[in-house]
């Protein structure tokens, strides 16, 4: 275990997210002991916004704040004594942060509208998912709330139908990367072993794919609509969706 000489790092999240789960891995991969502290949307900002930041998660470590994950895991890289996240050959450290950075910014997004499309129907569901490990108050506060959420999902994240289709459209674009970089039957997206680009391509690609071993969504999809589904099983077959499952079973 890596220990760090002062206090133990702070991880603000909303529990259920893709980018927090990213941040989370990459503690658990690199055996980092940290302290995790859960929000609800949208109580989240009045945390985030002490340290300046808005979005989750965010990491504190002493007097050192991180605002984006992939700040945080390139800062968890440089702590970390044993295991790397970023490989040192300067050719295959810029393909990991080429990859990060297109699944942070395309894949993410993308999941994320796509699979709340499919939840927006039942936002009393989605508020208790967001009070996961939050405090009491602000489950109550969420819950009281809920009739709000689709309207601040359609406006945030474009959660309509039209959203949803380009959404998967971009999630198609990127497993098309993802296929193409493991045409040769390579068990890492980058070199011989797990890195940023993985572990993230792996946590963001959850919301559709929900693998098994994930610490928090369900992989049983017996209660999906049909059209949700076709998708999950169609993506799940490509060679980048057994990297999730297989990320997920043996890395997790
Ligand atoms: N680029 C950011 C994106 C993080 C992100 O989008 N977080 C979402 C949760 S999945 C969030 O905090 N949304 C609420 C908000 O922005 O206030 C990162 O990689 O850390």
């Amino acid at each position: 275990m890596n220990t760090l000489n002062k206090e133990k790092p702070l991880l603000i999240t909303i529990a259920i997210s893709h980018y927090c789960e990213k941040v989370r891995w990459a503690l658990d991969y690199l055996d980092i002991d940290y302290l995790e502290e859960n929000h609800a949307l949208p109580f989240h900002r009045q945390y985030t916004s002490r340290y300046g930041g808005t979005s989750v998660p965010v990491l504190v470590i002493g007097d050192r704040v991180f605002t984006d994950s992939k700040d945080i895991l390139h800062y968890l890289n440089t702590i970390s004594s044993d295991k790397q996240l970023y490989p040192q050959d300067a050719e295959l450290r810029n393909q990991v942060e080429t990859l990060e950075e297109l699944f942070d910014r395309k894949l993410g997004v993308a999941t994320r509208c796509w699979a709340y499309y499919y939840a927006i129907k039942k936002p009393l569901k989605i508020a208790l998912a967001w009070g996961k490990g939050a405090s009491i108050i602000e489950k109550i506060k969420i819950a009281l709330a809920f009739s709000k959420i689709p309207d601040l999902l359609s406006k945030n994240y474009n959660v309509t139908p039209e959203g949803k289709d380009a959404a998967l459209q971009d999630i198609r674009e990127v497993f098309t990367v993802v296929n193409q970089k493991l045409n040769s039957g390579q068990k890492y997206l980058v070199g011989d072993c797990l890195t940023a680009a993985d572990l993230t391509f792996a946590a963001l690609a959850s919301p559709v794919l929900r693998p098994k071993n994930h610490p928090l969504y369900d992989s049983q999809l017996s209660k999906l609509p049909t059209e949700r589904l076709v998708v999950i099983e169609e993506l799940r077959a490509t060679p980048a969706g057994k990297l999730v499952s297989r990320l997920y079973r043996e890395q997790r």
